[in-house]
């Protein structure tokens, strides 16, 4: 059956747009099919919706899986509970590379934010296809990480956080007393596409579980540095009303922090996989 939407590739590893998503015809079945198919094939997927109510994100979300009700952002409230903000005059910010809330037993597979609120230029968000970036190491290398394991922890960028003055102690004490880490796979396996991506980040892997610290560095350092090559990359200069899909399987994100003292918000929301997260 042909794809009721047309989807233009923005880049060869990861990111594409749609060009023609009409919202006044509703959001039909197929056409969350043709926004689900187009995501896991390019990664990263930009809509350009200006027009889409807080209702028609929250079905886009839902179709994916279950919304999460995000536990530290506001959001939009009464049955829209899964819509969170995120507003630079808030001070929220994510200007590292990083998954979502990798450190959860079962991380969110799929992110959707648009934007409300623009600086006058910067604030774009980038992205890195992990599964390129595993695609592009050696076959040694791969099955030698294949088999590791790898900590995420939150209490990792929260320590860097208080560090840089960016958060109370309060705020860093109660975080911490979350204990908010999972050792998950450095490599997960796509459920849809069967491909493979490297799942680490330098914002909350810690250590490769087993191997000797200056070793567990040493790689980490290597393979984020692998990682952050300029062709597994996209990057997205939004527009007002863009939305922009992500899985979160798949590639890491950082939206750049280049645009202060002006606003910067987003709405956006997070989806948990109603079975497993990776295959
Ligand atoms: O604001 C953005 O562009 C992305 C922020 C982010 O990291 C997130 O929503 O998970």
């Amino acid at each position: 059956m042909s794809s009721p939407l047309t989807v233009r590739p923005l880049g060869p590893a990861i990111g594409a747009e749609v060009l023609d998503l009409d919202l006044s015809q509703g959001l039909s079945p197929d056409t969350l099919v043709a926004i689900e198919t187009a995501l896991v094939k390019h990664e990263a997927l930009v809509l350009h919706v200006p027009a889409l109510t807080p209702e028609q994100h929250l079905a886009i979300a839902a179709h994916f899986g279950e919304p999460e009700v995000h536990t530290f952002f506001p959001n939009l409230g009464a049955g829209l509970e899964q819509i969170t903000i995120i507003d630079s005059k808030l001070g929220d910010r994510a200007d590292m590379w990083h998954h979502d809330e990798s450190f959860l037993p079962s991380p969110p597979i799929v992110t959707m934010t648009q934007a409300k609120i623009l600086p006058p230029c910067g604030g774009d968000t980038c992205w890195i296809s992990m599964s390129t970036a595993y695609d592009a190491l050696s076959g040694r290398m791969k099955h030698y990480l294949d088999s590791l394991e790898a900590w995420h922890d939150m209490n990792r960028p929260m320590t860097a956080a208080l560090r840089q003055n960016v958060v109370t102690h309060e705020r860093y004490l109660e975080v911490i007393q979350m204990n908010r880490r999972h050792l998950h796979p450095m490599v997960i396996t796509h459920p849809v596409t069967g491909r493979k991506a490297l799942f680490i980040s330098p914002t909350y892997t810690t250590h490769i579980e087993g191997l000797a610290h200056a070793e567990s560095e040493a790689m980490l350092a290597f393979l984020h540095a692998h990682c952050q090559q300029i062709q597994f990359g996209f990057r997205h200069r939004w527009t007002l009303g863009d939305m922009v899909l992500w899985d979160n399987r798949s590639v890491l994100h950082n939206a750049i922090l280049d645009y202060q003292p002006h606003q910067r918000r987003m709405q956006r929301a997070s989806v948990f996989a109603r079975g497993p997260w990776h295959a």
